[in-house]
């Protein structure tokens, strides 16, 4: 039961543990339903340190016995932890206590997934396990002895000895309890090995179910190719002599950076050709080589407090997405970062959920690993680099890694290293991780006696709690065409750091076309008019790929925003995108990514922003009457490109190879229009990959005739978890929008819908958040489902439904009948009787 109602952590009340951790020892005794957690834990004041009341974190534990120097104490228990009188001077705190592993569904602390012990302690699980100083400043060495059953017993850092039923594993680098992991189970390796810059032989094992190691080559590759680029790229080594890996197939998130230990949603690790698409092969990579570049960003510097979230997860991204570009090509890899930003990003910066990259406050942290922290903070990064140019972000890297090492630490440390680097003043800077929002850049143009001026204004709407925002520094990089589309001007990045500036550049005969925001040097809106024929032109001629990308998809917002006023496609947009469909010496990736039209949530953000209410089934309907009409004029073009793109021989999941049945997948997205799918119907029958098959079933349920193949497919697949999980998805996000809510409640009846697996419950739910139209359908169904079934997950698993709750994030939006249901569903879920503590603050904020 809790005692108190839930309390806001501020950031302005951090205070330091008093005392120093030396040494933690656990013993665990595993069994399902009683567990037991014997620890040793060596405690000293710290210097300077004022000692209040000892108090260490414990939640759903049962004390057996507890003793300080080997005298027993009975300590005072709350709901959240035990405080007893110690010693002034160094001590040991000896405890065992009895956990359910089994009976834990929320997947936080110790639990069980197919008959696996498997842990998750980020960000505050450990105290799910035993209780301890549960907080990110704490770090201590960690020996572990592990005794079960199971044959594989696993924990951080590297193994000591093992026998019938036990292990014990020893890591030497002091961490915090955040980064503690176990894993005990029947599990199989695939296995490798690789040689450190520094000359260590380190063990590499990916640890899955038995039938699983087949699915591990390609997660293998990628460990291998992320610790050649960490040495690389920023001289960062591997420091222990195993690194494992482990696949869950219950998870809450996409993986997890445990030392030496990483856990990973099985989603992310395993693959096979005929089991994953191109976008699984890409995300394992990325994935894989984000959770490892946190042994250096996150573990070895950690964060001083959970308000410091992003200084391990914004530098980490904005290194795995580095990572990402140097292995696929970085134009490409910039446009699919941006959309996702744009996307997730801008529409929580847009709505009740807007936050800081460094929040102030918070109820639940588990609520804070957002698109904010994540996404914003990796490009606040970027930012930073373009600011103090690369030799600069190099030699601050190197003295942050010299000068934290081993340290917890915060952002204010952060930008200190960049500051005596390279001598900048970022004290305006700053403002990036206090201010919430994204911001609004408006540019203006003038042609006289031969300059061309270009006004920039910056502005910052309101967001919840931050009514005023001062002008931040946006590096905007810009570069100007001549009338023949050469460079005029090469890049340079402009300094904004005031509401209004101007920049002048002199020396023209004729007026040069301006490219503002090459690279998208800064996560703002840009806005500034241009006639049709200028984005055509930059479409067409821009030397700056992102920029060149980002003029077709402002011609296709501004066409689909008028075909909803009922005007046919503007002639120039048929013609840009056929010449750029057709251009062989552009990468099939970029082409694919030209072509695909805006979404539904894009353009009803536009809408709503240009102060008008979106519909989204009339969004739903101009965006096919739009892709139809492009289709038919482009039919020629789109049939070559779809048998040009052919991919023959076996399945390679190259970037190259993905990149032309991207464009394949694109041209047969807009042909199927005009051909019923039958295209799509043939490429499902010849298939034999999964980024082949899964294109076009999509295609087929869209067009509502994929009724045969649906069945096909989970016949083939009904074996296999994560295909089938496809399967689930697939119907949800692609059906006609009036069919959504009616697919997703089917699919909850399917025998295979096991609710409580989040990979599954995110296949249907998540499906039908995406399929914009039909979430918002205006019978509201598809809100009154999603409610009930958020109801019914939140008392097993309250971090998953918190996260599921952001599909009313953007209520606000739409006509009073949808903010109605809308509201009254998220009213529904706020007065359940004993809500959790995640998914109430995250409706109290929605409804704010
Ligand atoms: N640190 C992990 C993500 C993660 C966060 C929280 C979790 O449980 C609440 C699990 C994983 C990462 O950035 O990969
Ligand atoms: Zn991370």
């Amino acid at each position: 039961m809790r005692t108190d109602l839930p309390q806001t952590i501020r950031l302005a009340d951090y205070t330091p543990f008093a005392w120093q951790v030396e040494s933690v020892s656990l013993t665990f005794r595993l069994a399902p339903t009683a567990t037991r957690v014997l620890s040793e834990i060596r405690f000293s004041p710290r210097e300077g340190a004022q000692p209040g009341a000892f108090f260490l974190h414990g939640e759903g534990l049962r004390l057996i016995a507890c003793a300080i120097d080997g005298a027993a104490v009975e300590p005072t228990l709350t709901d959240q932890g035990l405080t007893c009188p110690v010693p002034t001077g160094p001590f040991t705190f000896t405890s065992e206590v009895e956990i359910n592993p089994e009976a834990n569904t929320s997947l936080n602390g110790l639990y069980m997934s197919n008959g696996m012990y498997c842990s998750q302690c980020e960000a505050e699980g450990f105290r799910r396990i035993t209780y301890y100083p549960d907080r990110p400043d704490v770090l201590a060495p960690f020996e572990v002895r592990i005794e079960g059953e199971a044959p594989v017993l696993l924990s951080n850092g590297n193994p000591t000895g093992s026998g019938k039923g036990w292990a014990t594993w020893v890591d030497p680098w002091p961490k915090p309890s955040y980064l503690f992991a176990l894993v005990a189970g029947d599990l199989v390796a695939h296995s490798d090995r690789f040689t450190t810059s520094e000359g260590r032989d380190v063990a590499l094992n990916i640890w899955v179910r038995p039938g699983d190691e087949g699915k591990c080559a390609y997660a293998m590759d990628a460990l291998k190719r992320s610790m050649t680029w960490d040495e690389e790229v920023y001289g960062r080594a591997y420091d222990l002599d195993v690194f494992n890996i482990v696949a869950v197939d219950d998870f809450n998130m996409g993986a997890m950076e445990n030392k030496g230990l990483n856990i990973f949603n099985s989603k992310y690790v395993l693959a096979s050709p005929e089991t994953a698409t191109d976008r699984d092969f890409e995300l394992i990579e990325g994935i894989i080589a984000h959770e490892y570049f946190h042994n250096w960003t996150g573990n070895r510097i950690t964060c001083r407090d959970w308000f410091q979230l992003c200084l391990k997860e914004g530098l980490t991204v904005y290194r795995d997405q580095q990572f990402s570009g140097d292995m696929r090509g970085h134009a490409v890899n910039r446009i699919d970062n941006v959309l996702a930003l744009r996307a997730r990003q801008f529409r929580e910066d847009a709505g009740p959920l807007a936050h800081p990259v460094r929040p102030e406050s918070y109820i639940e942290i588990n609520n804070f690993y957002t698109a904010t922290v994540y996404e914003k903070g990796a490009e606040l990064i970027g930012m930073l680099r373009a600011l103090v140019g690369d030799e600069g972000y190099a030699k601050a890297l190197d003295l942050y890694f010299t000068r934290h090492d081993g340290e917890a630490a915060t952002i204010e440390d952060w930008l200190k290293v960049f500051e005596d680097a390279t001598g900048e003043d970022l004290t305006q800077f700053a403002r990036w991780y206090s201010q919430a929002g994204t911001p609004t850049v408006t540019a203006s143009t003038q042609f006289d006696e031969g300059v061309f001026s270009l006004t920039l204004k910056q502005h910052t709407a309101p967001t919840p709690g931050q009514p005023d925002k001062e002008p931040q520094v946006i590096p905007v990089a810009v570069g100007l065409l001549d009338s023949n589309g050469n460079e005029a001007v090469p890049t340079q990045v402009l300094n904004l750091n005031k509401t209004e500036q101007t920049f002048d550049f002199k020396g023209f005969i004729n007026e040069p076309t301006p490219s503002i925001l090459r690279g998208f040097s800064a996560p703002v809106v840009l806005e500034i008019e241009q006639s049709t024929e200028t984005r055509a032109f930059l479409l067409a001629n821009d030397t700056d790929p992102f920029n060149r990308w980002e003029a077709g998809r402002q011609l296709t917002r501004q066409t689909l925003i008028e075909a909803l006023d009922g005007a046919p496609p503007r002639p120039e947009l048929a013609a840009g995108l056929g010449r750029v469909l057709s251009d062989e010496s552009l990468d099939p990736a970029f082409r694919a990514l030209v072509l695909s039209l805006p979404g539904i949530d894009d353009i009803a953000q536009s809408l709503y922003d240009a102060g008008r209410t979106p519909d989204p089934t009339a969004i739903y309907i101009a965006r096919k009457g739009v892709a139809q009409s492009l289709a038919a004029a482009l039919e020629q073009p789109l049939g070559q490109a779809y048998e040009a793109m052919q991919t023959p021989g076996p399945y390679q999941p190259t970037a190259q190879d993905a990149g032309k049945r991207a464009l394949r997948g694109a041209a047969l997205g807009f042909l199927s229009h005009l051909d019923a799918g039958a295209r799509a119907a043939e490429l499902f029958a010849a298939s034999a990959n999964m980024t082949e098959t899964t294109t076009a079933l999509a295609q087929l349920i869209a067009q509502g005739t994929g009724a045969a193949q649906i069945s096909a497919f989970a016949a083939d697949w009904s074996h296999d978890r994560l295909v089938m999980d496809k399967w689930f998805a697939l119907q949800t996000s692609a059906c006609p929008p009036e069919q959504a809510a009616e697919t997703a409640r089917n699919l909850t009846e399917h025998p295979d819908f096991d609710w409580k697996n989040p990979n599954r419950f995110r296949s249907v739910f998540g499906g039908l958040m995406a399929n914009t139209a039909g979430f918002h359908d205006a019978t509201g169904d598809a809100y009154t489902l999603l409610a009930d079934w958020l109801i019914k997950l939140d008392p097993v698993n309250p971090q998953t439904t918190a996260r599921m709750t952001t599909a009313f994030e953007t209520w606000r939006r739409y006509d009073a009948d949808r903010q109605g249901m809308m509201k009254e569903a998220l009213e529904r879920i706020k007065a359940t009787k004993g809500l959790s503590r995640d998914t109430s603050e995250m409706v109290n904020r929605l409804l704010a």
